[in-house]
């Protein structure tokens, strides 16, 4: 795109208006009198920007004194680029009339989930979360609630969340049950699926970890994936839809772990 001019009369200010948020611009100056136009100046650099829209789709998923707050970013920036939101994270339990402004975080660099330690497990929770950049900060979102729960999944016992826990999480989520759940996998049996079975029933909304709002064999296959070490992004996603990123994801499956 080419230059644009204006002319600023006699003021020493000049105002540029219907420049789009986010979109970097480059001004130089030049007096000019009867006898024409002087030397521009150096170009200075701006970006006009505004506050960002509201996170989107926030949910509290229950651990083990904790819950997992995740979210998706506002569908409007506000110009900010990818990366550059940071967000407030602010809890309190739902009994309570309002928020305690000790009980919040930031997250930085974009991060789409913040884990909210040291709560008490069932006790139910209210989370929001605000997007904030330079141009300035959205409102608080919609509250997402929930109760952490002594929930792991761990589920052959051995204080390890590791591939064998995967295999048994997707069967789970499979629809697979009773000796099928647990066959040729060393150290389980059929009374080990009944235990496991219910101990997954009553949990089995912190299993959503790729933050579909559905608890799902996708679900399944990424924490198999996770817990076999899958570390590269693209791999863990390879063919799934998470209404994450990755690193959420990630971050969602070790909130499981022991
Ligand atoms: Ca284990
Ligand atoms: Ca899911």
């Amino acid at each position: 795109m080419g230059w644009t001019f204006q002319n600023s009369a006699n003021a020493a200010e000049y105002i540029l208006s219907s420049l789009t948020n986010g979109v970097n611009y480059q001004v130089q100056i030049a007096a000019v009198n009867a006898l024409g136009v002087g030397q521009w100046t150096a170009s200075a650099a701006g970006r006009p920007l505004a506050a960002p829209g509201v996170p989107r789709q926030l949910q509290a998923a229950a651990t083990d004194g904790a819950l997992l707050a995740m979210w998706m970013p506002p569908a409007d920036g506000g110009g900010a680029a990818d990366g550059e939101l940071t967000y407030s994270v602010r809890w309190r339990a739902a009994a309570d009339a309002n928020y305690d402004s000790d009980d919040a975080a930031e997250t930085a660099g974009g991060a789409v989930s913040y884990r909210i330690a040291s709560l008490t497990n069932g006790t139910t929770y209210a989370v929001q979360v605000r997007a904030q950049f330079t141009g300035g900060m959205s409102d608080w979102s919609a509250e997402a609630q929930g109760a952490p729960v002594a929930f792991h999944i761990d589920l052959d016992a051995d204080s390890d969340a590791d591939w064998i826990d995967g295999v048994v999480v997707t069967r789970y989520l499979l629809g697979l049950r009773g000796a099928d759940l647990t066959a040729d996998l060393s150290g389980l049996d059929a009374d080990d699926a009944t235990r496991i079975t219910a101990h997954l029933d009553a949990n089995r909304s912190a299993l959503d970890v790729d933050a579909s709002g559905a608890v799902t064999p996708a679900d399944g296959i990424l924490i198999a994936r996770h817990l076999m070490d899958v570390t590269d992004n693209a791999e863990l996603l390879d063919g799934q839809t998470a209404a994450t990123d990755a690193d959420a994801v990630k971050a969602a499956i070790d909130a499981l772990k022991p």
